[in-house]
């Protein structure tokens, strides 16, 4: 494969042994396997889960060894906020992301820095992501809820719980099928997951495999063939839609519209048809899995918290009232409902770790000297847990670590789930506004019910899930009506957009 080199590592790997000359000063685990590495313990479905663990035992920085490769980890938000600067670091498509090249090429997420396709699909497509883009967006966002609460209210007629996960996963996948490329997956209409999401899930636990323990030959030839068939799957889909586009001719200006049609307002060039075909999936994938497990890491606590959801559901029965579709600016305005998603994200934030390289020589936070190309992965769940930051009880659920002044009081770059810099998520708005409008919807018609025995379980395909969640339902009574009077505690800075970065 041409993305990777002999040894199976992605192409342009640097090791810590040539990015990090101190790297003596920097902890790992105690009982190293000659050859084999830091694998005692560890397990090929949760490396992420592994690092929390070791985290943990070696502190903010940290390094782990699998075979020939050797990582540096750091969650400190000490050495996080250093590598933030982006006069001195950068995105490094390294591991995870590198392995989904033969997915998702040069498209924006898994671009290199110095690909001109970046910049170039950045320019064009930004504008997607707008304030007006996403009032745009905000009444397909509508309807699909509305196929989710159907479906919702079908399965609560039936006396049946509901999947969190598989039913977010529909909702998310059409969304973002509908309003970045006029498509219909029918996934509410199907009992199992539509091909392409079986076909995506494949290709991410694929490209996490590759970074963990190794596999004998036999099944690594296997999982090749099936990886191939994935992508394969994944590219005739995204070949159908895009031809099916060029035949009936414009969409209603959306993302797929801007890929074929949008000249660069500089240099007037225009993406290529492999890389339109490559941005395709990479919308699709990155647009629905992060925010799928968002909204059911959210569904989770909300169950978990009755006091919680009730402070919530009267926040979205105060502003929305009772009006059947809320508009845009209304989403913007459930402020509280926002901190319960945020604080959602940092406990877990569904794209648990983001990769950064050293663009100079230079000393991180002052103290671990590091060689131009050198980096490090950010564990993002853990610079979220770092006391120093978040207090002993870090790993309580509590939304009013996000209000105003508790944001406010907390250094900067120490929340990002999101990623940092000019590579982080162009799609936040968008999973934002979509995430906190149908928690709105479902909180405003639903009572959460959790099953007593469940105990939260994270799945990890490069992405992190609740597995297993299900939830009893039951419609609530009545819409309460606005109350004219007696304004809950977040009345009074309502109006301000609460969807703005809480951090930077
Ligand atoms: Mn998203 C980059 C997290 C929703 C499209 N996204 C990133 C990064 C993180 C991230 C972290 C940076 C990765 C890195 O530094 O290597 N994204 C999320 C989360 C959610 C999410 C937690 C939901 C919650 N992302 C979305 C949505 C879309 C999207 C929705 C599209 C509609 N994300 C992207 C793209 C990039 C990205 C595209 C790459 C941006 C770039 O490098 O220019």
């Amino acid at each position: 494969m041409a993305e990777t080199t002999g040894a199976g590592l992605p192409k342009g790997f640097r090791g810590a042994e040539q990015g990090w000359p101190e790297l003596d000063r920097i902890p790992h685990p105690p009982r190293r396997l000659p050859l084999l590495g830091d694998v005692l313990g560890v397990d090929r479905r949760t490396p992420l889960q592994d690092s929390m663990r070791l985290a943990r035992e070696l502190g903010p920085i940290f390094r782990r060894r699998v075979l020939n490769r050797e990582f540096v980890f750091l969650w400190g938000a000490k050495p996080a906020a250093d590598m933030a600067d982006e006069t001195r670091f950068a995105k490094h498509v390294g591991l995870g992301v590198a392995n989904l090249r033969p997915v998702a090429g040069d498209g924006l997420f898994t671009a290199y820095n110095h690909e001109p396709n970046w910049q170039l699909a950045h320019d064009v497509l930004a504008p997607g992501f707008s304030r007006e883009a996403m009032a745009g967006y905000h009444t397909m966002m509508l309807a699909v809820a509305g196929r989710l609460t159907g479906h919702w209210d079908r399965e609560l007629a039936a006396g049946r719980t509901v999947d969190v996960p598989g039913d977010m996963t529909r909702l998310t996948l059409e969304t973002i099928a509908r309003t970045g490329f006029g498509h219909d997956f029918g996934s509410f209409e199907r009992d199992r997951p539509h091909p392409f999401v079986t076909a995506m899930v494949g290709t991410l636990a694929h490209a996490q495999r590759l970074n963990s323990l190794p596999m004998p030959p036999v099944l690594q030839r296997r999982a090749a063939r099936r990886n191939a068939a994935d992508i394969a799957y994944l590219d005739d889909t995204v070949d159908a839609l895009v031809a099916a586009r060029r035949d009936s001719g414009r969409g209603e200006g959306d993302l797929l519209d801007r890929m074929l049609e949008t000249a660069h307002p500089v240099t007037g060039e225009r993406l290529s048809a492999e890389n339109v075909r490559k941005q395709v999936i990479t919308f699709l994938v990155a647009g629905h899995e992060t925010t799928s497990g968002a909204l059911s890491f959210a569904l989770y606590y909300l169950a978990e918290h009755p006091e919680i959801a009730a402070r919530a559901r009267a926040e979205v029965d105060r502003v929305w009232g009772d009006t059947p579709e809320p508009g845009y600016d209304q989403v913007a305005r459930l402020r509280y409902l926002r901190r319960v998603l945020d604080e959602s994200l940092r406990l877990w934030p569904t794209a648990p770790a983001f990769a950064r390289e050293a663009t100079e020589d230079t000393v991180l936070a002052g103290e671990h000297p590091m060689r131009r190309g050198g980096w490090a992965l950010v564990l993002t769940p853990m610079l979220h847990r770092d006391p120093e930051v978040w207090g002993e009880d870090a790993e309580r659920f509590d939304p009013d670590r996000f209000d105003a002044k508790a944001v406010r009081a907390r250094p900067p770059h120490t929340f990002k789930p999101f990623g940092t810099g000019a590579r982080a998520c162009v799609g936040r708005q968008f999973a934002l506004h979509e995430a906190t409008l149908v928690l709105g919807l479902l909180l405003r018609r639903y009572e959460l019910i959790p099953d007593p025995g469940y105990r939260l379980k994270v799945t990890e395909r490069l992405t992190l899930m609740p597995d297993g969640l299900r939830l009893g339902l039951e419609r609530r009574k009545a819409p309460v009506a606005a109350p004219a009077a007696a304004p809950g505690p977040d009345a009074g800075s309502a109006g301000r957009c609460p969807v703005r970065g809480t951090d930077e």
